[in-house]
């Protein structure tokens, strides 16, 4: 499979039309201070008005399969109770327009845009919210199950609980440890409430994933050993365990006594969470570095957050803990400031092969930030970004090669769009988009990505 991806937030706008509610995405992009350059997804790439233009785009590419998300509030207003079908409506066309194209869709339930009532009572810290994503999940497995093959419960919930309630640089920008621990059970067992809410929903050839943004961990001394052990439980481990195999990493409960009792976990919740799955989709787009939390490293820390926009070159503690700091790194680096190391995927892929051989993956996000702009020519010259997926798509091939089962590979993203709290101020997309008047224009990586899908691969 060769797709983009995207995510109703960061493309859609349109956040008032149709019946849709309001999202803690759009509560927290109107506060001030949240977004480094103060805009909102308000109308975003207003791909709710382009969409047919888009999935033409998409054909003009050669996509076999297109990955994009469903705004619960869009479906569900109001988190829970009434269906909006007009919101539901928009998803249908969109997927219609892409079967007509060959284009295979691929369903994202939640990629972080929580209906605001479910967090006026909570949010992802109360276990009711679980529920109503099952039911959610069961509404769009009818209305779409008989026309999309794969449908993924979540988006990276890594970042929905610890940026969104740990670092709070995501929304809705709570800081608190404990209710990112809270958020993370919540998620997981959303998860498998929600994938059998699909299973009895979709028809029997419906696939059912996640997304998880799987981390390759290392340390910055030897000494770190303990460290890498403790981020490794918290950004791949806490998911993947309860998810895949039925319980949470022991290591990381006793880690983190001092930080949260667990008592949010319910006997049989973890059964729940590991509902099987078809295929794991894994996003990735740097290795992390990371130290223990002594003095002198607590010391140099200045504040700041993991994927703080305002982020300086220092420590910044790893969010959903006091035990460990995420470390700046070596260049080279991205737009994002996120180092570029191609290898560390064919890492990954076969770290995750080798812990659990029987699921299938595809990488469903991987891309670059740079600050391309049109050159006088009107073309995006953007050689780097062309770089960092040639590598990457290198390092995918290597695992193959070595035994690992890859489905698909995903770009992120079709079009410049929302990256969250750093605005419109970051373009990862390989589509141009010109804010002030919507043009899309192929950038010279949308041309070089349409040869090797035409090739099936790299030259
Ligand atoms: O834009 C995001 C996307 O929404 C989730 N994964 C990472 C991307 C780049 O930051």
């Amino acid at each position: 499979m060769w797709g983009t991806a995207t995510a109703a937030y960061q493309v859609e706008g349109a956040v008032a039309e149709d019946g849709r509610g309001p999202s803690i995405w759009d509560t927290f992009t109107h506060e001030p201070g949240r977004v480094i350059d103060g805009t909102t997804g308000d109308v975003a790439c207003d791909h709710y008005h382009r969409y047919a233009d888009d999935v033409a785009l998409m054909a003009e590419l050669g996509l076999t399969s297109y990955r994009f998300s469903i705004a619960w509030p869009r479906v569900v207003p109001a988190g829970s109770g009434a269906v909006n079908h007009a919101g539901l409506d928009f998803y249908s066309r969109l997927v219609d327009a892409l079967l007509d194209r060959d284009i295979e869709p691929l369903a994202t339930l939640y990629h972080w845009d929580l209906p605001q009532p479910l967090q006026d009572a909570g949010g992802w810290t109360n276990r009711e919210t679980a529920l109503r994503f099952a039911e959610y999940a069961e509404v769009v497995g009818r209305a779409l199950g008989d026309r999309v093959p794969t449908i993924t419960t979540f988006n990276e919930p890594w970042c929905s609980a610890f940026l969104g309630y740990s670092s709070g640089v995501h929304a809705p920008g709570v800081t608190d440890n404990a209710s990112s621990l809270a958020a993370v059970h919540h998620l997981n067992l959303a998860h498998g409430l929600g994938a059998r809410a699909l299973r009895a929903s979709m028809p029997a050839s419906g696939r059912v994933s996640i997304t998880l943004n799987l981390a390759v961990v290392r340390g910055v001394s030897e000494g770190d050993a303990d460290a890498v052990r403790h981020v490794d439980g918290l950004a791949n481990r806490i998911f993947t365990e309860p998810v895949l195999r039925g319980h949470y990493p022991q290591d990381l409960l006793a880690d983190l006594r001092h930080i949260t009792d667990w008592s949010f976990i319910h006997d049989g919740d973890a059964a729940t969470c590991n509902a099987p799955i078809d295929v794991l989709g894994v996003n990735y787009y740097s290795p992390t570095l990371v130290a223990a939390a002594t003095p002198e490293i607590r010391a140099q820390a200045d504040g700041r957050w993991v994927n703080d926009p305002m982020s300086a070159d220092g420590p910044t503690p790893f969010p959903g803990t006091d035990l460990a700091y995420s470390m700046p790194q070596a260049g080279p680096y991205t737009a994002m400031g996120w180092r570029i190391e191609p290898g560390s995927l064919t890492e990954l892929l076969l770290r995750v092969h080798a812990d659990y051989p029987d699921v299938p993956l595809m990488i469903t996000e991987n891309g670059a930030a740079f600050a391309d702009e049109p050159g006088a020519d009107g073309v995006v010259h953007d050689a780097d970004r062309i770089d960092y997926l040639r590598g990457h798509l290198s390092a995918v091939h290597d695992a193959i090669a070595k035994g690992v089962d890859v489905r698909g590979y995903y770009c992120w993203s079709l079009m410049d769009n929302f990256e969250w709290a750093w605005g419109f101020s970051k373009r990862f997309g390989i589509v141009h988009v010109d804010y002030a008047d919507g043009t899309r224009t192929l950038k010279h990586s949308a041309r070089w990505y349409r040869d090797v899908i035409a090739a099936n691969g790299l030259d």
